[in-house]
């Protein structure tokens, strides 16, 4: 039984180590916020200033309708694995004030 008891203690620490990580400037945005998926075609990378520009079909949970936008990346090696003219699946968070944020992309083939 104490055995017992010491693993649901340590369960419980993992648990609350998760959020003090959520607060790491790097993992806020992966591990605090939901991320949404949808398709597109790549119009132009902006490797310098971390950018994709991406014209994207509806995202209907978040109500969007199919657009020509820029979209941040999380991680500028992201952009070296796509190019101009590809369709895409790509995965995205919002972040506040800074618009969203793509943190995985890649095409579909
Ligand atoms: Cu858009």
């Amino acid at each position: 039984m104490k055995k017992l008891l010491i693993c649901m203690f340590v369960a419980i620490l993992n648990i609350d180590v998760a959020p003090i990580y959520a607060n790491d400037a790097h993992h806020q945005v992966e591990r605090s916020q939901k991320s949404y998926s949808a398709k597109g075609e790549v119009v132009s990378i902006d490797n310098a200033a971390g950018k994709i520009k991406l014209q994207h079909e509806a995202v209907s949970e978040l109500k969007w309708p199919g657009m020509t936008m820029f979209f941040n990346v999380a991680d500028k090696a992201l952009l070296d694995t796509v190019k101009t003219g590809d369709q895409v699946e790509f995965e995205f968070v919002k972040v506040d004030g800074s618009g969203p944020s793509i943190t995985k992309i890649k095409p579909i083939k």
